[in-house]
């Protein structure tokens, strides 16, 4: 495709996004995937790779990568929405089903946030009732391929319905607590819940950077 076609084609696609209602206020759809993140990115090791539950949990456990790839998975196809302003359309993930997960090891009745905890000490907080939606997932497929590097690899979360920084990368443990507990960017000024539909990007009014 020359540029001008794919410039052209990108328009059409986002005025069909913005007709259809799925393009959130003040986004821009790309046809791109972008990289965000802070830090490096991690490199995995499957010796030492875990995944943990810990917090208010009926049982703790943990998983290695083996273990953690006997669990049945999903396919779903989400957009996408970072508070960067761009959105990316009927992208297609694999992964497990995260309120099925939790059926795995049970959670307590107090249960309100869910906390992701990465590689490196990146968190960010979601809360239990959005991470129990359908199409919420502990993804380690995008297109039909293993995540790259720098988009999660080997596992992420996938919450479509909240800006993507809320999609943790390099996931190494999920937190159940009855308390909130804000992460990296939300400590950082961006908004607590992030809905893009809303347009919650910073918790306060006219905070910019
Ligand atoms: N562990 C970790 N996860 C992270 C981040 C990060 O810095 N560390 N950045 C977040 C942000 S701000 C965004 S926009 C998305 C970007 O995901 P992508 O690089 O796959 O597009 O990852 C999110 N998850
Ligand atoms: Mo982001």
């Amino acid at each position: 495709m020359s540029k001008l076609d794919t410039v052209l084609r990108r328009r059409a696609e986002e005025a069909r996004m913005r007709q259809e209602g799925r393009l959130p206020p003040g986004q821009s759809l790309t046809l791109d995937f972008p990289v965000l993140h802070v830090g490096r990115t991690p490199v995995f090791n499957e010796a030492t790779w875990d995944l943990r539950v810990f917090g208010l949990v009926d049982q703790e456990m943990r998983w290695d990568w083996q273990q953690f790839m006997q669990i049945p998975t999903v396919k779903l196809t989400v957009d996408i929405h970072c508070v960067t302003r761009w959105s990316k359309f009927d992208t297609l993930w694999e992964g497990i089903l995260f309120r099925d997960f939790v059926q795995l090891f049970g959670i307590k009745p107090e249960v309100k946030h869910v906390i992701a905890h990465c590689e490196q000490g990146y968190t960010t907080n979601v809360p239990l009732d959005v991470m129990m939606d359908d199409d919420v997932l502990l993804a380690y497929k995008f297109d039909g391929q293993f995540l790259e590097p720098d988009h999660g690899y080997p596992l992420r979360t996938l919450v479509p319905k909240r800006y993507f920084w809320k999609s943790a990368k390099w996931l190494r443990a999920l937190e159940f607590s009855a308390t909130d507990k804000p992460g990296y960017w939300e400590n950082a000024g961006y908004h607590n819940e992030g809905d893009p539909f809303k347009e919650e990007r910073f918790s306060r009014r006219g905070f910019f950077f």
